[in-house]
């Protein structure tokens, strides 16, 4: 298989059937939520094209959204690589290592310049001059400037490289930023979550390389078709939050019977995700069907907000400065149906004592 090989060519030459990389392309297409006939569009658009180079930086992070990412199913990272991408550089998965791992990075840049995609998770340590984190003798802010010169997109994985994630948190002692603090004159498409849901990050990597553009944004940078609705407007749950039914432990009978976990500080109303739709583990299943409201990782300073068990009544989430207007009026009417619990709760309580 060579490098200048189109993807149908290289497909053919690995054995890979018409058959299976159609079954790759209506997966794709279905995730991203494309009309029906875009499956046939994309096969014809991605044999004919050359597979574009990726370059993977990642810095202060967990290696969870490297993880994640390696867990995705449909379409899955091996459907991505052998058959679409070509992977250049990525510490956590090439074999190459030291000078060798950093000669092929340079070798990609130089030989794809300006047509690359850079993909970045973990957050960018800017203080004592990027000192924090550096690899093979130069900072993380200076290998993410050069590379975001010669990329035609970034994609911020996980909200580390998103928003500044946990690296960011109070009292962030490296100065990290977001990866869109230090580039500003490209594209940047932010894939939140610590970490985000596999199938969006693949889904995002399958978008670019079969449209050659990024997908719609919303206004924190995450693409619409993934982001564009809370986890409380999809959660199976939400027919309990309308009725005013909230678990108060996690092993109540409220919790036992599914009701909402609005009060025991789920996150659902003000954060947007794919959680509900999409899923962990194949749709399997995700955090509030296992038992545990939402965290709200996919939103910027989701750590430094308030306790992840305050319910958002009472906690400073809903003070935020970046959330939407539907994320505050979902907040209102969770404020308002909390509070219609309580005085139930305390109401049955006296009702009990008397
Ligand atoms: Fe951050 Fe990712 Fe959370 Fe971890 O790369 S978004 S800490 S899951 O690993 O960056």
């Amino acid at each position: 298989m060579s490098k200048d090989d189109s993807i149908g060519e290289s497909l053919r030459k690995q054995g890979i059937s018409r058959r299976a990389f159609m079954k790759f392309c209506a997966a794709t297409a279905s995730l991203l939520a494309l009309p029906p006939g875009m499956a046939a569009v994309m096969a014809e658009t991605l044999s004919r094209a050359r597979r574009p180079s990726v370059i993977y930086l990642s810095y202060q992070e967990c290696t969870g959204c490297g993880e994640s990412l390696t867990r995705s199913f449909s379409p899955t990272l091996e459907n991505l690589m052998f058959n679409v991408m070509s992977l250049d550089y990525y510490e956590t998965l090439q074999a190459a290592a030291g000078t060798a791992a950093e000669a092929a990075r340079k070798t990609a840049m130089k030989e794809n310049w300006g047509k690359y995609l850079l993909v970045v998770d973990g957050a960018v340590p800017v203080g004592h001059d990027g000192a924090y984190c550096t690899i093979a003798g130069e900072s993380a802010v200076d290998i993410l400037t050069e590379a975001a010169k010669g990329a035609a997109a970034v994609v911020s994985v996980g909200t580390c490289a998103a928003f500044g994630g946990i690296p960011h948190a109070n009292p962030d002692p490296t100065g990290a930023v977001a990866v869109s603090r230090i580039v500003k004159d490209k594209p940047v498409v932010n894939v939140s979550g610590c970490p985000p849901v596999p199938e969006v990050i693949t889904g995002v990597l399958a978008h670019y390389l079969t449209f050659g553009s990024i997908p719609e944004l919303d206004h924190l940078g995450r693409p619409k078709v993934f982001f564009g609705e809370t986890i409380h407007d999809r959660c199976y749950r939400r027919p309990f939050y309308d009725e005013g039914k909230f678990a108060k432990t996690f092993d109540d009978e409220g919790a036992r019977n599914g009701w909402c976990l609005f009060e025991l500080g789920c996150k659902g109303p003000v954060t947007y995700n794919a959680c509900p739709t999409v899923k962990w583990n194949q749709g399997t299943s995700y955090p509030i069907q296992s038992g545990h409201g939402c965290l709200g990782c996919s939103e910027p300073d989701f750590w430094d907000k308030g306790s992840f068990y305050q319910a958002l009544s009472t906690g400073t989430w809903s003070g935020g400065a970046v959330l939407g207007a539907a994320a505050v009026a979902g907040a209102a009417i969770g404020v308002g149906a909390a509070i219609v619990s309580r005085r139930r709760h305390a109401h049955s309580e006296k009702e009990k004592q008397s």
